[in-house]
């Protein structure tokens, strides 16, 4: 294979692990733990792995005699810096258990479990895709794992192969279903493990355990570079308003911290419009009450962040896509109306089938994205809010309401727009020194779960602002993580998503930032990854974990 100069320097680089990972590790168990909320609910649905113990590993105890051990590893849902490295920390721990240990990666997803897809991965293999960003080293994918006839089927091929375990490496959801697949083999006795990985570039896995998910931070250091390059450019021309999208499903955890990097103008946060129930035009005013009054300053010129979720978080536009969704629901007589008409007359005829409000807000949308809202569906008939393009809705809103100002005499200036979506581009990136190093340790902890004989437990690595050898390893109970929640019309146990929270240490000083940084142009450009070179360049972590933890 040809690899790039990089690729071939980054293979060399040995990721750091905590100290107590570095020789014979002893488990030591803490306290009973209960649910976030719902302890009675998820307690009777998790009889056999709710109450367990928090796990922490220590440096000592003696070496054991081990028997090989056989893991099964899948990657779950979206890309996220760093995957590879969970997949060589899991090798070198189980290698490290022993030598004749096996470790096996299910294709595609969780499909390739239920589907019996897998390979065995050597150290040949592992040895070519250490320290890489991307999944592709045995691709994943979304399907969930959700009812027991997946589950027996997955049984049938961790049998075959012999696996004492499986490692899920998923986000909140795919963690869930870990935990839920954990119970079930063990009230049948199955014999197989489960053990989870925090993984989601949008950082909304965490909590007081699992300081943060794997990718975040080299995703955001990525999507921070790319920012800070054009806030370079729109400082040089000063022509441009840059509306930058950026990824991250629901929570606007990668806004924030882009915001915290490099200081623009604008930055949304959907968990404060949704907080305060600002409408869409509340949220085109302010921000068109900035541009006015840069613009007051002779700067035409600025960047503004919009998370990708927004558009779920402002009330009314919630209730029209939920409006929307059972309108457009797929076989239903008004879906078949709608599609035996012309496109032109589609929005029209969408706009006079919904509620009054509702209609006024669709009919006050840009056309373009009124049509987006009726057309791109996921497979469960929901609007796919991805596919949005709210950096377009916002920036053609403002600009009418600049024409507006401008006519009442509260605007003088040009507004020309560029627009952008920042969300691929950052997922696959080679993992930055803190993801290279998280990963790898997330990886060598599920080992020693493995080895400790426990499930239904996630890995999780603390202390992750201080130096590498500090870091604390051990497990959580996926069940502490659980609340219950309403999910396609039934309460289910999930694990409770981490939004931003209006009362942290982030988005408080953000909060007290962001006049300063909307009128000057106070930008900061933190420049691409740095992978050699300075602790101090190369280590960092990120804000976000920098103001949680008061560092
Ligand atoms: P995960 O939650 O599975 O990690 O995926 C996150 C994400 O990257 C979101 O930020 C984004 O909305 C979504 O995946 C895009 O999904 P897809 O890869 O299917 O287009």
């Amino acid at each position: 294979m040809n690899i790039s100069a990089l690729q071939k320097e980054r293979a060399k680089y040995q990721p750091k692990l905590p100290k107590s990972l570095k020789g014979a590790v002893k488990v030591v168990e803490g306290a009973k733990t209960e649910s976030v909320a719902d302890q009675k609910e998820i307690a009777a649905l998790f009889p056999n792995t709710y109450g367990m113990p928090i796990l922490t590993f220590e440096e000592g105890g003696k070496a054991a005699e081990s028997a090989p051990v056989n893991v099964g590893v899948i990657l779950s849902g979206g890309q996220a810096p760093g995957g590879h490295n969970v997949i060589s920390g899991i090798f070198d721990g189980i290698k490290n258990i022993h030598p004749d240990s096996k470790l096996f990666g299910f294709l595609g997803g969780p499909g390739g479990l239920v589907d019996h897809k897998y390979v065995e991965l050597t150290a040949e293999i592992v040895d070519e895709y250490r320290n890489t960003g991307g999944f592709d080293i045995i691709g994943s994918g979304r399907t969930k794992l959700e009812d027991e006839a997946q589950f027996d089927k997955g049984l049938e091929i961790a049998k075959d192969l012999n696996l004492n375990a499986l490692v899920i490496i998923g986000g909140d959801d795919s963690n869930t279903n870990a935990c839920v697949l954990a119970e079930y083999y063990a009230r049948i006795n199955a014999g197989v493990q489960v053990i989870g990985c925090p993984k989601t570039i949008d950082g909304d896995l965490k909590n007081e355990m699992i300081e943060t998910s794997f990718g975040f931070d080299t995703a955001t250091k990525v999507y921070s570079e790319l920012i800070g390059n054009i806030q370079r450019d729109a400082n040089s021309a000063k022509k441009y308003w840059h509306f930058i999208k950026l990824m991250g499903r629901s929570a606007s955890h990668i806004g924030l911290e882009c915001a915290l990097k490099t200081q623009p103008n604008i930055t949304l946060i959907s968990e404060e419009i949704a907080d305060k129930k600002l409408t869409l035009g509340e949220v085109v005013d302010y921000m068109a009450k900035v541009v006015a009054k840069r613009a007051d300053n002779g700067d035409n010129f600025g960047v503004a962040l919009i998370p990708e979720g927004l558009v779920e978080f402002i009330p009314e536009m919630k209730v029209l896509i939920s409006e929307l969704n059972d309108l457009l629901a797929e076989g239903t007589d008004s879906e078949k109306e709608f599609k035996m008409l012309r496109k032109s007359h589609r929005n029209e005829w969408v706009a006079t089938h919904l509620t009054e409000i509702s209609s006024s807000v669709f009919r006050s949308l840009p056309d373009g994205i009124a049509t987006q809202l009726t057309l791109d569906r996921d497979p469960h008939g929901n609007v796919q809010v991805s596919l949005i393009e709210t950096e377009k809705l916002l920036g053609e809103m403002v600009s009418t309401r600049l024409d507006e100002m401008k006519a009442n005499g509260e605007y003088v200036g040009k507004f020309g727009t560029q627009y952008h979506f920042f969300g691929y581009e950052g997922r696959c990136a080679a993992p930055s020194n803190f993801d290279a190093d998280y990963c790898y340790s997330l990886g060598y902890t599920a080992s020693v779960l493995v080895a400790a004989g426990k499930t239904g437990y996630m890995s999780s690595v603390r202390n992750t602002t201080a130096p590498a050898d500090k870091w604390i390893a051990g497990g959580v109970p996926v069940t502490m993580m659980m609340n219950m929640e309403k999910r396609h019309g039934h309460m289910k146990p999930v694990i409770q998503k981490a939004l931003v929270e209006l009362e942290g240490a982030p988005f408080k000083y953000f909060v007290s930032k962001r006049g300063e940084w909307a009128y000057n142009t106070d930008f900061v450009y933190p420049g691409p990854i740095q992978y050699f070179g300075p602790t101090e360049v190369c280590d960092l972590t990120t804000e976000t974990l920098k103001f949680e933890q008061n560092k």
